[in-house]
């Protein structure tokens, strides 16, 4: 029987671990921190600020786990890691930060998960609850661990990001809210199997009251609740007190039954598919008892996350627009959909970077129907032009700013220059945000050229 004599080991020192710390040490528990990394990003934080704590650096050893009775693993290490394994044999448990978020948090919390849109929806949600005056805060894998926001006074209404990650450890879930936003083949490296991802994301609706889902995809249904308990959105015209997409002589637009409540034209996000988006939030917020007006107020006001389909500037007639946040093949699909004009192939689309272990064949053939051409650069932009297999013409750039003086250089007045990778940034750039900024660069020196 192995003697217990730190009650948590948070493992792990980014973000998570670096805010289970402030909040163990708040809380007057006994823990220790291990980091595979030699340098972590929270090292000289928690070590100038609790120089008595032990941090552990380096291969985590399963000698060191089993002194702690309870693990925090951050989500960015895999379960599956043999050290962490072989210390729940010997009868360490896992504990994650949601968890300790639940056993402290004293109002209603909203959960939103999905392979894309989620930060959107997220932060769409955020601005509804706030413009009905309702003292809320936005949290989770949107970029502020959730122990961060129970710090100070407690809200009225948490709203919160779950990755697949947060979700698969995770025990207790009480969701007053849980949404599934739609599901698609994400972070296989790190689940082994699409099934075992939808696993992890279905693992929102298990303690939750009321749950959201995409009538349009069934995966996204939550398994064994009744219906009573479920609301749907469409990206289609809805249903009987469904929210939904409609086109009309107007053009596209959100509706509710057969009211149509706003046109694109009347909002500031761009690209169609945020029409899904806005109906899954409104999904969200009417059963959160959110005024519909008030919502469609922040809807009409928002403006939108950086990254994400971010129109950029007009140079010389093409509209130039920043999608880095489109990190897999689905997302970046949406978004070549959405900015695309029906019927007529007005798109050059940036692509490339490290795939995610897919195919690419979904996104060669998004790119055949909208795309008139590619500019492919970084690690796996030989597997996407393979994919595309000369359906559509086909540049190679050596990095990104490459990339966009050939997009420059084919664009033609009228059209959108659109960078959408379907792949992660990490082959050439520390995030997504970094090859957002690069990009946005490159384009600022493009139109100073032209000027
Ligand atoms: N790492 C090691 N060794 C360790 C610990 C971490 O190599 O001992 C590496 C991981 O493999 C990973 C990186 O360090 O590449 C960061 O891991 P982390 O678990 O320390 O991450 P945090 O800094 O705590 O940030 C996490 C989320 N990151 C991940 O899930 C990878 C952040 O989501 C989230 O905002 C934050 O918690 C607060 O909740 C980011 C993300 O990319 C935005 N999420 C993925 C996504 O959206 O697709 C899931």
């Amino acid at each position: 029987m192995v003697e217990f004599s730190v009650k948590y080991a948070v493992v792990g020192l980014g973000h998570t671990g670096v805010s289970c710390a402030h909040y163990l040490m708040h809380k007057n528990q006994s823990f220790f921190i291990v980091d595979s990394r030699h340098n972590p990003p929270g090292l000289s934080e928690i070590a100038t600020t609790y120089p008595h704590i032990l941090i552990t650096t380096g291969a985590i050893e399963v000698s060191v786990l089993i002194k702690a009775q309870y693990l925090i693993v951050s989500p960015g290490i895999p379960l599956s890691t043999p050290a962490i394994q072989e210390a729940i044999t010997h009868g360490v448990k896992l504990i994650s930060d949601i968890d300790l978020f639940f056993q402290h948090v004293r109002a209603p919390v909203v959960g939103i998960t999905g392979t894309n849109g989620k930060s959107t929806v997220t932060t769409l949600v955020g601005a509804m609850a706030q413009q009905a005056g309702i003292n809320s805060v936005v949290a989770g894998n949107i970029g502020v661990p959730v122990l961060d926001v129970l710090k100070t006074f407690q809200k009225d209404l948490y709203i919160l990001e779950l990755s697949s990650f947060q979700l698969e450890r995770v025990s207790h879930c009480p969701l007053d809210v849980a949404a599934l936003l739609n599901l698609s083949p994400d972070h296989l490296d790190a689940h082994g199997s699409f099934s075992a991802y939808i696993k992890a994301k279905q693992r929102i609706f298990a303690q939750c009251k009321s749950a959201v889902y995409w009538q349009d995809d069934t995966l996204t249904k939550p398994v064994g609740l009744p219906s009573s308990q479920c609301a749907a959105f469409t990206s289609r015209p809805p249903q009987q007190e469904q929210f939904g997409v409609i086109k009309d002589s107007h053009g596209y637009g959100v509706a509710q039954d057969d009211r149509v409540l706003l046109y694109m034209n009347e909002i500031k996000l761009t690209g169609r598919h945020n029409l899904t988006n806005i109906a899954a939030a409104l999904t969200i917020g009417s059963l959160l008892q959110l005024p519909l007006d008030i919502m469609l107020e922040a809807v009409r006001s928002f403006s939108g996350l950086a990254h994400r389909c971010q129109w950029v500037d007009c140079i010389r007639g093409v509209d130039w627009f920043n999608d880095s946040k489109g990190t897999n093949e689905a997302s970046s699909c949406s978004a070549i959909a959405g900015l695309a004009s029906p019927g007529s192939k007005n798109l050059i689309l940036i692509a490339g970077g490290a795939g995610k272990g897919t195919d690419f064949q979904q996104l060669a053939d998004n790119i055949q129907r909208y795309v008139r051409a590619v500019i492919l650069f970084g690690r796996d932009a030989d597997k996407i032009a393979k994919a595309i297999d000369s359906r559509v013409l086909v540049c190679n750039a050596d990095n990104l700013q490459e990339a966009v003086e050939q997009a420059s250089a084919v664009a033609q007045p009228g059209e959108r220059v659109l960078l959408s990778p379907a792949c992660t940034s990490w082959d050439m750039f520390a995030d997504y945000q970094e090859r957002g900024n690069a990009f946005i660069k490159h384009v600022n020196q493009l139109k100073l050229m032209y000027q």
